[in-house]
């Protein structure tokens, strides 16, 4: 299967006013999310075993073997990256009632749940991405993994996703990550996206 960069859901300069910058975007979607839907297309092309697979079975397929190491890095990056985006919105921030209560039910609050992920998000050493799930009991968790990982490999219902990695946040906010994921959970995350999902 071929892989193609996904559009973006906005334009480039629909997050500017809200913290994150058209070049932040533009190299962030158009230079990192690009380079590796490209080397993940090279990986296929020269793997017979690798062709006709989804995006998801690649992850499943190639995750904890260590000579797929660049397959599972590279799928993972695609697919987190496509669901980051789907993670913010121009009208970012606003949490609507159905997940209000749900919030309230599974971390005590709006509040209790922002510094939940906060803590998980400032606490990832080195990069990774921050995630929002659906847990098999039904309940709301927050969960973080490494570089390219994500909760596919393991079934995981990923409903929203923060990306921590150095590249997500240095030209607006340099190396203030605590900064960025404040303006994340409070201009950028896409709560009726989740919503949506429940
Ligand atoms: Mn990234």
């Amino acid at each position: 299967m071929k892989f193609t960069l996904p559009p973006l859901p906005f334009a480039t300069n629909a997050l500017a006013a809200r913290g994150m910058c058209q070049e932040t975007l533009e190299l962030h979607h158009g230079k990192h999310h690009l380079a590796y839907v490209t080397k993940l297309n090279e990986l296929v092309e020269k793997n017979a075993a690798l062709q006709d697979k989804s995006l998801e079975e690649l992850i499943k397929l190639s995750d904890g073997n260590t000579d797929l190491a660049a397959v599972f890095n590279n799928a993972g990056q695609v697919w987190n990256h496509t669901k980051f985006w789907g993670s913010l919105s121009p009208t970012g921030g606003e949490i609507p009632s159905r997940l209000e209560r749900k919030l309230g039910e599974d971390f005590g609050g709006v509040e209790k749940f922002k510094e939940a992920f906060k803590a998980a998000a400032v606490g990832q050493f080195g990069s990774g991405w921050t995630w929002l799930v659906l847990g098999k009991d039904g309940k709301l968790k927050i969960t973080k993994t490494s570089n390219a990982d994500s909760p596919v490999a393991t079934g995981g219902n990923a409903l929203l996703t923060l990306d921590v990695w150095e590249h997500a946040y240095y030209v607006d906010y340099r190396n203030r990550r605590p900064d960025f994921i404040d303006n994340f959970l409070n201009k950028l995350a896409n709560y009726e996206a989740v919503a949506a999902q429940l």
